[in-house]
């Protein structure tokens, strides 16, 4: 917006203040909220968009895998369909902990409509896993790693089994599993589609 602004500015001052005022009534309000959305998120916000097909046989968060730094934020977008952004944590109807200890678990809710969205501030270290509530057993799930690959999230799926307090822990299901991007991929190439 700054950018723009700026090149409004000086548009006005060559072309006259009467018609610079003209335009920005009929040009900027179709793209000015957009702009400042666009801009103002660009440093600080990750979007990540909650896809499906026509039938809703084929669902996704795109992209599936990414790396943040610290303090950025994540937004989920529904594009198609209804889905959920849910991190893998007790909880979450006692699925089991893939997020940073020290990290607070989130859920979205039902996100209905197309353009609905929900954001978090990840600002712990680690490795994020989270799930589509309706489409979890579908494979619809995501990672996030935020600076440092550690935490419950970088270990395999079954590592909880057997340590004290994960008493009905619901394990990850297995499309679930094949659908992650290792923290190796994330690692390398920051954003991974499908
Ligand atoms: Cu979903």
């Amino acid at each position: 917006m700054q950018t723009r602004r700026k090149f409004i500015t000086t548009g006005g001052a060559v072309l006259g203040g009467i018609v610079m005022q003209d335009i920005m009534r009929v040009v900027l309000p179709g793209l000015s909220g957009y702009e400042y959305c666009r801009t103002a998120s660009a440093a600080s916000v990750a979007t990540i968009r909650m896809r499906s097909d026509q039938t809703g046989g084929d669902v996704w968060f795109d992209p599936i895998g990414i790396y943040i730094y610290p303090g950025q934020t994540v937004r989920w977008v529904v594009a198609e369909n209804v889905h959920t952004t849910t991190a893998y944590h007790p909880r979450n109807d006692n699925h089991s902990l893939r997020i940073p200890e020290k990290a607070v678990p989130w859920n979205s809710g039902y996100l209905v409509n197309p353009g609905e969205h929900f954001e978090v501030t990840l600002t712990i270290e680690g490795v994020y896993d989270y799930y589509c509530i309706p489409h979890e057993d579908a494979g619809m799930v995501g990672r996030i790693i935020v600076g440092k690959p550690v935490g419950p999230g970088a270990l395999p799926f079954d590592d909880y089994k057997g340590k004290p307090g994960t008493t009905g822990w619901l394990p990850v299901p297995e499309a679930a599993r094949k659908a992650f991007p290792s923290v190796e991929r994330i690692m390398r190439e920051k954003i991974v589609r499908r």
